[in-house]
């Protein structure tokens, strides 16, 4: 049924990735579970291991040659990130834990500072719940509101909509770059120029973008950025916050303690220059190193080669699934949208489908993808999702279909 797709040398990228040859009761993995967190390929699991063998040590801190060597390693990989995402050096990135904690970071340091009664911050219908509930809370302790961006019946953003709710009251408007449900590939220069036209700032979740096509904050005019290591053949345990330098510097830190201070007396405290102000304590230094690593290896492969093999493995799940006329797939058509499709099989649940795709070794998610009001607007508690990555091929998607089949016929 399949073709392969072509964009990429699959083979030799899979071969990268020991993880993907398990089997299960003699039947090979079917990693569809990109979306949630990507395999990591051996370049970055080596990296890894070099650093604790040879140059594990703390940073910032010592004179000692493993010191030396950790830190410049791990401010170096500051640069590398930078350079990735077309900041302007590594004064605008700043490691942190996850996408979650980097908008947590901006909605403490920023929100609970500048947000106030008449305040609004615009989100959209389609937000992960690490925006919408943390803008969510930040808004009721500081007074201000919440406003949705509505999706239209194709699940996109609806741009009229959006310019009536962002106004001159708007000081924030966070969105997601690529809807980790949808799929849908959001306008996001323009919501930032709508955004600045009313002196708003724009956070873009980049968490679904960073990983799978070219994404350059300058280009976008992003204020805020954040994505994930481990959505992008990097190690858990890292997330990045792309700021603005001057936007940096005149916020208050979020985490206070060592390594983000100059100078300490018992009465007041200097902070530390741009990034390290907002790295408190001993910070992800192999995770950071290893997230370096992670951007050699997708670059060497080409952002726009990932965009196109995913796109093209989106288009081909979307037709196949569709094509019995049974799933219903959210979000826009399936030559416009992310690798990535959430679906739902008439009378079938998706933690069942799930559990019996699982039966054939195929990895997907079920459930609300951390999305419960968008999923309340598409009218359904839950939904299956299959989402793709560097590695995956069409005849990975033939056999998610051939376990699809399984599961209408059992439930027939
Ligand atoms: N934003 C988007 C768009 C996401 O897809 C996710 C994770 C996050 C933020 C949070 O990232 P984290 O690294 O801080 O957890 N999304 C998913 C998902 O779709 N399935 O599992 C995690």
């Amino acid at each position: 049924m399949s073709q392969q797709a072509e964009t990429l040398d699959i083979e030799r990228i899979r071969a990268d990735f020991p993880i993907l040859e398990r089997e299960f009761d003699g039947t090979q993995l079917v990693y569809l579970d990109n979306a949630a967190t990507t395999q990591t390929p051996e370049p970055v699991v080596e990296t890894i291991t070099e650093y604790y063998r040879k140059y594990n040590a703390n940073v910032h801190r010592g004179i000692h040659q493993l010191s030396q060597e950790a830190s410049i390693a791990y401010e170096e990989a500051h640069d590398r990130v930078a350079e990735f995402i077309g900041a302007a050096g590594r004064e605008e990135i700043v490691f942190t834990k996850n996408t979650t904690e980097s908008v947590n970071l901006v909605a403490y340091a920023w929100g609970l500072n500048e947000l106030g009664p008449g305040d609004e911050v615009v989100l959209t219908e389609m937000e992960h719940h690490a925006s919408l509930v943390t803008w969510q809370q930040i808004a009721k302790r500081t007074g201000a509101t919440c406003k949705y961006i509505p999706i239209t019946d194709e699940g996109r953003l609806d741009m009229e909509a959006a310019e009536e709710l962002i106004t001159d009251d708007t000081e924030m408007v966070s969105v997601v770059h690529v809807s980790n449900t949808l799929g849908t590939i959001n306008p996001v220069s323009e919501l930032a120029a709508i955004a600045h036209d009313h002196d708003s700032y724009v956070f873009v979740d980049a968490a679904q973008s960073v990983p799978n096509r070219p994404v350059d904050v300058a280009e976008i005019d992003a204020d805020f950025l954040a994505f994930s290591g481990h959505k992008m053949a990097g190690p858990t345990g890292i997330g990045v916050l792309y700021g603005k330098e001057h936007i940096l510097e005149g916020m208050e830190p979020y985490l206070y303690g060592g390594e983000m201070i100059l100078k300490v007396t018992f009465e007041d405290s200097k902070w530390n220059e741009l990034p390290w102000k907002y790295e408190a304590g001993t910070p992800v230094i192999c995770q950071g190193i290893a997230l370096a690593k992670a951007c050699d290896y997708l670059d060497e492969i080409g952002m726009e080669n990932i965009e196109q093999h995913e796109s093209e493995l989106a288009e081909y799940a979307y037709d196949r699934l569709t094509a019995e006329g049974d799933v219903e797939v959210y979000g826009p058509p399936g030559d416009d949208r992310g690798g990535l499709v959430a679906f739902n099989l008439e009378s079938v649940h998706a933690h069942d489908l799930s559990s019996i795709l699982n039966d054939s070794a195929v990895a997907i998610r079920a459930g609300d993808h951390c999305t419960q009001p968008l999923h309340d607007v598409l009218g359904t508690a839950a939904s299956a999702r299959a989402s793709f990555y560097i590695y995956n091929t069409k005849a990975e998607i033939d056999k998610l279909i051939e376990a699809v089949d399984d599961a209408r016929q059992l439930f027939a």
